[in-house]
């Protein structure tokens, strides 16, 4: 008991591919978005009363319309011609983000190290193994911000798949929230993404921003607009899946829209914003 009070709070960031990326057009970036994010995120490292951070990010139009044209989602099927250039493709192109997106901290003077996530993590069997803890404590401990990223994902038994930075997330608060080994503790996870939070309709014309809700009634909302056809990882559904199991940890999850200014810094702070807070 004694040491999990003396763990060190985190708190995880989440930059959607749907704000660093204009999912319309294949690898194109959003460099206003980003260094406004990159700004917020400066004053909170220098500030050290707050959280330490960790960065995961997703692939936006780096990752999902490749990985859709070759299927990678869906693993190995041999009816497609290329289908393994398409994999390494993939991540080849994802990587190529999470590059921009490093060179954007470090051009700011945030010391920040990528992770990665295809080299951490491996499906065996059902189990999906994450070998990175150790690596983002150390990192932690040096004051370096860890940043991991939607990735292509490699099986055994000759096959592969996608992960989604949204499950990356939810492993790492697993371990952190597990083992005893490690000095630090999720306290909050930050998504930032294209949207006030999540909107709800309420009738054919209205709709409107759930402030707060318990992650066991998401099952039960009626979602707006949230379609998204080029995602690979199912898109605000496949979203809400990973945020849930990541509340039943006991971390609440807040979903922000980072195109608006400073939202990132008041959330870092916990000050009220428009936004929805899942517990
Ligand atoms: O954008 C997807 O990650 P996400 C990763 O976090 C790829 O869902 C390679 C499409």
């Amino acid at each position: 008991m004694l040491v999990l009070a003396n763990k060190k709070p985190v708190i995880i960031i989440k930059l959607g591919g749907s704000i660093l990326t204009d999912k319309n057009t294949p690898n194109s970036l959003r460099n206003n978005v980003i260094n406004g994010l990159i700004s917020q995120i400066y004053d909170n490292y220098h500030n050290s009363n707050q959280p330490k951070l960790i960065i995961i990010h997703g692939a936006g139009s780096f990752g999902h319309p490749i990985a859709n044209s070759f299927s990678i989602q869906n693993g190995l099927n041999q009816n497609i011609p290329n289908q393994t250039l398409g994999l390494t493709k993939t991540h080849q192109s994802v990587k190529k983000l999470n590059t921009k997106i490093v060179d954007s901290f470090l051009n700011k003077d945030i010391p920040v190290l990528s992770l990665t996530t295809s080299s951490v993590f491996f499906q065996e069997e059902s189990a999906l193994k994450f070998t990175g803890i150790k690596q983002i404590e150390s990192l932690l401990e040096l004051g370096i911000i860890p940043i991991l990223y939607g990735d292509i994902l490699l099986h055994d038994s000759k096959n592969f798949s996608i992960i989604s930075g949204d499950r990356v997330i939810f492993e790492i608060c697993k371990l952190f929230t597990s083992s005893i080994d490690t000095n630090h503790k999720v306290d909050k996870i930050i998504f930032c993404f294209d949207q006030d939070g999540i909107v709800i309709s309420n009738s054919e014309k209205d709709s409107e921003v759930i402030q707060n809700i318990k992650s066991k009634d998401l099952d039960f909302i009626s979602l707006k607009n949230f379609e998204d056809s080029i995602d690979v990882t199912g898109n605000i559904r496949g979203k809400l899946e990973e945020i849930k199991k990541i509340c039943e940890l006991g971390i609440p999850v807040q979903l922000i829209n980072g195109q608006k200014p400073n939202l990132l810094t008041k959330a870092l702070k916990n000050e009220k914003i428009l936004s929805t807070l899942i517990e």
